[in-house]
């Protein structure tokens, strides 16, 4: 599977960042902690190569803490980057991310300092701009897409910050990062297909989280082997049938998906550092 969603304003916003990300200090690029590989856009990444730029790992409260950690590790071994992980809600949290970019820049008083908030769809961009204002400034939502134009705010500390849009690029592959993608919710609904993003979750938390499957799912006798029964027996129990008692596989697997991304089955991560070297793994 692959996965084309490339829409106008992420051309557009692809178009200004060009021009913009030269003249601002910092680059905070949010990542999604629960796919640092996969939600890193490549095109941003070319564009802010001689910027400093730090990473932030959000959303790490639906994130694998112990990968988490893995990555926060991997990530400090980078040249002119740096890496932090924070629940974007979380106003210490948030406020430790602007500190550390302060302390990175030479401050002249005279000035304003320009962070830029850059990432792929959803990874919670907005919501870490308006934790830092402390008030609701760029409008949030559960679905990619929401902030559609650039926006500035400027900070109490001689501080501007830009809020973009989530842009992604025109043709996503291979198959195993479209698949993580669609499953964290960075891809629109119009572009994927539920039940293949269901089989492919639950393939990998059969193989990955078999206990935390167990715990949300105690319904469950054992942890079946096949994607599909697991997706069945989600179903039958709860309530997604079609006349006759059959499962209704379109309605469990959106079910399914919807607590995966909710955090509702407990806290996953996609991926480790190993698998960057890992091939098969992207296949
Ligand atoms: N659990 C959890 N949810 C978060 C976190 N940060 C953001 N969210 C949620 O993620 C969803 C997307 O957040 P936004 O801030 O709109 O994401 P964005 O990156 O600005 O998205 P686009 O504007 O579409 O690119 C919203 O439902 C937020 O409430 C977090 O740290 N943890
Ligand atoms: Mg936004």
């Amino acid at each position: 599977m692959t996965i084309q969603w490339f829409p106008g304003h992420m051309l557009e916003t692809k178009k200004l960042l060009k021009h913009a990300i030269s003249k601002v200090d910092v680059i905070l690029e949010v990542l999604d902690a629960r796919l640092p590989l996969s939600s890193a856009n490549p095109v941003l990444n070319k564009l802010s190569a001689d910027k400093f730029c730090l990473k932030v790992l959000n959303k790490k409260d639906l994130a694998d803490p112990v990968r988490t950690k893995a990555w926060l590790d991997y990530f400090k071994k980078e040249r002119n980057r740096s890496v932090i992980a924070v629940t974007g809600s979380q106003k210490e949290e948030t406020d430790a991310v602007l500190k550390y970019c302060t302390s990175r820049i030479k401050r002249n008083r005279a000035r304003k300092i320009k962070i830029m908030v850059v990432g792929i769809p959803n990874t919670g961009k907005s919501t870490i701009l308006n934790t830092l204002a402390g008030k609701k400034i760029a409008k949030t939502g559960n679905v990619p897409a929401v902030t559609r134009h650039q926006q500035r705010t400027s900070l109490n500390n001689n501080i501007d910050i830009y809020d973009t849009p989530g842009i992604l690029w025109p043709v996503i592959e291979p198959a195993r990062r479209a698949s993580i993608l669609a499953a964290s919710g960075a891809i629109s609904d119009t572009a994927i297909d539920y039940t293949d993003i269901a089989f492919f979750s639950a393939r990998f938390l059969i193989e990955s989280y078999p206990g935390l499957l167990m715990h949300r799912y105690d319904f469950l006798n054992s942890v079946p082997d096949d994607a599909l029964v697991l997706i069945e027996q989600i179903g039958a129990a709860r309530g997604c049938l079609k006349k006759g008692g059959i499962v209704n596989i379109q309605k469990a697997s959106e079910l399914f998906i919807r607590e995966l991304r909710a955090g509702k089955i407990g806290p996953i991560s996609f991926e480790t550092p190993e698998d960057i070297d890992d091939d098969t793994k992207t296949q």
